[in-house]
């Protein structure tokens, strides 16, 4: 035995001893109090969407027993959705994990035979694991990873930062809006997916959403303008309920954003609509973005997208008439091969019309100063974003050949050719929150490459077969209602939870993550494994504390802020070095991107062909466009009310694609890929999608397992899948090929 671990081992025993219990008062009197069976108000926040920060829940219990949830009306975001009140019925689903469960079978048996184990067994088993393989194999051997569940990112982060590895990814370094993000920060230096529309906006776009996958403010935000008289033009392959309600709704084909915004672009620049004097100040690039969109005529541009020539120019014309604002898909224009230049092209249109950070266009709000969204880190000094940055730590990543633009740009590493990094044993060990191997196109593969781990383990709310099966141990997560940590962040306000005991065993993910940060480093860097003290820890920048935040309920808190002011890019109040401009490389908004150019990619974000259908896969599949009753893998088993609306995998089809086919509404069908299939689906023909393309839900399992049909093939600048680009065929069950 090394001294190392005979340190760790007497460590380990003396922290254990002292970690079983809450450790401030204030956590330990709100657990007592909750012990008698009063009636009580308390309040949570949605997590069943992660739009984080989510949806304010009050709820009336009994005891430990929450009886009933309902809207939190002082709460910024305070109407529930469907899938925000099935978490009740989720939070006493009787298949939750309850306990720590040990595998007692060889990793690759069908049955792992998973055990019961004290949380004294299973922290035991973590450390001498992830100490041996950090000692044998290096820090970097051993991956930290984060699902969907963004809330218990940050002391992750914290965790893999002080073990030492520089690997630690999420679903958004999979696939979801980090690519969106990579696009904003290229154009103009920070993240933004726009303002929602206020009195001033006179125009607005919505760049591929819908209603159905918002909370339900944005809706409310978006009538409202509509009735003030501000014009909205939605750009949305399918025609959503959101895209029936705008003045006008521009249609591309799948994956061809690119060529519609340069139709556009060119329309403004000919048209003389765009915002000069701004453009010649403050935009890097115009002359290259104006020679390339020359090109793309409205009939040009129709040919490409399908869009009428003449809507084309009408957009233009229309949200020329500002100030103007936009709000931009968190992932759907990013879902394919070019998706980030998809979505930058777009974003260019709102820049040369000069509507960045003035009243009424696109705000760019500066506080609370480093405030952070919770998917993000939710403060760049509590996860140490300097350690992840440093020249040190970025070179030892595996993802840097794989997407440098994206390895220079992310803290996260793109772990999509994991698979590859196990065969070449460089991963070794797993350490997941959250984790859904579905999340993956061909997640089969991912699921064998787990199987030749060395050490794995997860934390979530249910035992998922696929994705759990070859783990060594699972450990049971807290729910939304069970947990003080993290608090949730609304602009300038947040709000603290008042949470109910945990059922069984299940730990608060930030207790796990902090408490085994203790064990396996120091606890003075993990707050002597205490959430509220950790969240302190962050509030305390912005004059802010947890406690007081609970005493203020029902009313949310504030945080210290800088007042808002437009333009700030002409007062240095956007660049770290406080230099007027944007913080991008040139310090202007890059139409032409010095930054992808540095890379060998193209400056102007161009547009490239989709997949070719090859004559006998005719349709273009966007497989996860959202429903506003599912979420993910997630929503399918743990809230039977939610399985009542729809009860198995359901695709959409255009009525001429349906007959076409000999298939009517209701058929049983198989879908075929040139990368995988049959995969079986009920058939639904609505209006709701174009001629030629279909969409479909990914998450369900087995023969309903949509994501098999996805090739492994990635958008070279974030490496995320083309999930919204692959080309099927359809037919009915059992018919002849
Ligand atoms: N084809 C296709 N694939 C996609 C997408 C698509 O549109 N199409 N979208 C991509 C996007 S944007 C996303 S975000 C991902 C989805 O991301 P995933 O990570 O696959 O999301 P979920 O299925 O919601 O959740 C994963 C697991 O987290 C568990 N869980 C939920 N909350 C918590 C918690 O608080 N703590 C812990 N410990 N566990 C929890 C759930 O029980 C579940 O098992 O899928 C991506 N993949
Ligand atoms: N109900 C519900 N809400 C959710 C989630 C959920 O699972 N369920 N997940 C949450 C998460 S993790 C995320 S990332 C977000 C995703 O949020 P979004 O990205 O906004 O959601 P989507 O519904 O995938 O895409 C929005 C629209 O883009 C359109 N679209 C697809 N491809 C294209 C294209 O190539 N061009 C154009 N112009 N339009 C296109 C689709 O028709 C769809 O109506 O939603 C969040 N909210
Ligand atoms: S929109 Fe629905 S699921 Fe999402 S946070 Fe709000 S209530 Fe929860
Ligand atoms: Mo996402």
């Amino acid at each position: 035995m090394t001294p190392q671990t005979i340190k760790r081992r007497s460590v380990l025993k003396g922290i254990l001893g002292t970690l079983s219990l809450p450790s401030t008062a204030f956590v330990k009197s709100a657990a007592a109090e909750k012990t008698s069976l009063d009636e009580w108000i308390g309040y949570s926040i949605c997590d069943n969407c992660n739009q984080v920060p989510s949806c304010g829940i009050k709820f009336k219990a009994c005891g430990n027993i929450i009886q009933s949830i309902g809207n939190w009306s002082e709460n910024p975001r305070h109407v529930l959705c469907s899938k925000g009140l099935s978490t009740l019925q989720r939070l006493y689903n009787p298949n939750r994990l309850l306990y720590p469960m040990k595998r007692t079978n060889p990793k690759g048996s069908d049955d792992p035979g998973f055990v019961r184990c004290s949380w004294d067994e299973a922290y035991r088993i973590i450390v001498e694991n992830l100490t041996r393989i950090k000692a044998k194999d290096g820090a970097d051997s051993v991956m930290f990873y984060i699902g969907d569940p963004k809330e218990p990112r940050p002391p992750i982060m914290r965790l893999a930062r002080y073990f030492g590895s520089v690997h630690l990814g999420t679903e958004s370094s999979v696939a979801c809006r980090a690519a969106c993000m990579q696009a904003e920060i290229l154009t103009w230096g920070r993240p933004s997916q726009g303002s929602m529309p206020n009195v001033k906006t006179k125009s607005f776009m919505v760049l591929a959403s819908n209603v159905w996958s918002r909370p339900l403010g944005w809706w409310q935000s978006l009538t409202a303008a509509k009735k003030r008289g501000c014009k909205i033009i939605v750009i949305d392959t399918r025609n959503t309920k959101t895209a029936q309600f705008a003045d006008i709704h521009l249609a591309p084909k799948v994956g061809t954003d690119a060529a519609l915004a340069m139709g556009i672009i060119r329309v403004l620049v000919k048209e003389n609509l765009y915002d000069k004097a701004f453009v010649d100040k403050w935009c890097h690039g115009f002359e290259e973005l104006k020679n390339y969109c020359e090109s793309f005529t409205p009939e040009r541009t129709e040919e490409i997208t399908g869009v009428p020539a003449q809507k084309i120019i009408d957009a233009a014309r229309m949200y020329a008439d500002g100030p103007g604002s936009f709000s931009l898909t968190s992932q759907s224009l990013t879902h394919n091969t070019n998706g980030v230049n998809n979505a930058r092209a777009l974003l260019l249109i709102p820049c040369i019309l000069g509507y960045i950070d003035v009243p009424g266009g696109v705000s760019f709000p500066l506080s609370p100063k480093g405030l952070q969204a919770c998917g993000m880190g939710l403060q760049p000094k509590f996860y140490e974003a300097k350690w992840w940055n440093a020249k040190a730590q970025k070179d030892r990543r595996l993802d840097k050949d794989f997407v440098p633009l994206w390895h220079d740009m992310m803290i996260m590493y793109n772990p999509n050719r994991l698979p590859e990094y196990i065969d070449a044993g460089k991963i070794k060990a797993f350490c997941g929150w959250g984790f859904n191997s579905f999340i993956w196109p061909q997640p089969q593969q991912y699921q064998e490459a787990l199987k030749k781990l060395d050490f794995a383990f997860c934390a979530d709310y249910f035992y998922r077969k696929e994705s759990h099966r070859d783990m060594d141990l699972i450990l049971p997560a807290a729910m939304n209602f069970e947990r003080f940590a993290p608090f949730g962040v609304y602009g300038s306000k947040f709000a603290p939870r008042t949470p109910v005991k945990p059922l069984g065993e299940a730990k608060e993910d930030w207790r796990i993550a902090l408490e085994l940060g203790c064990i396996l480093d120091d606890p003075k860097h993990f707050f002597n494994g205490d959430p509220v003290k950790a969240c302190n820890a962050i509030l305390k920048e912005w004059g802010a504390e947890y406690e007081a935040a609970v005493a203020a309920l029902p009313q949310v808190s504030s945080l210290e802020c800088r007042k808002n002011e437009p333009k700030k890019y002409e007062k240095g109040l956007l660049r770290p070095d406080g230099q007027a401009g944007f913080n991008t490389p040139t310090g202007k908004i890059e139409l032409f991107s010095t930054r992808c150019a540095k890379f060998g990619f193209d400056g102007l974000p161009v547009y490239k062909p989709m997949m070719e259908p090859d004559g006998r896969f005719n349709l273009r599949m966007i497989n996860g466009a959202r429903k506003p009753y599912i979420t993910h893998s997630k929503t399918r088993s743990d809230a039977p009310y939610l399985l009542e609306l729809e009860a198995c995998s359901t695709i959409t089809m255009h009525p001429k694609d349906a007959s076409a086919r000999g298939l009517a509404d209701g058929d049983r069908v198989e879908i075929f890929s040139p990368f995988g299939g049959p995969v079986k689906a009920n058939l639904e023909v609505s209006i709701l999608v174009p001629p030629g393309t279909i969409d479909a839900q990914y998450g369900w399992k087995g023969e309903e397992d949509t994501q098999r049909l996805v090739p492994r093939q990635w958008d070279p600048l974030s490496g995320y899948a083309p999930y919204f680009e692959v080309n099927v065929e359809v037919r009915k069950v059992g018919s002849q090929k």
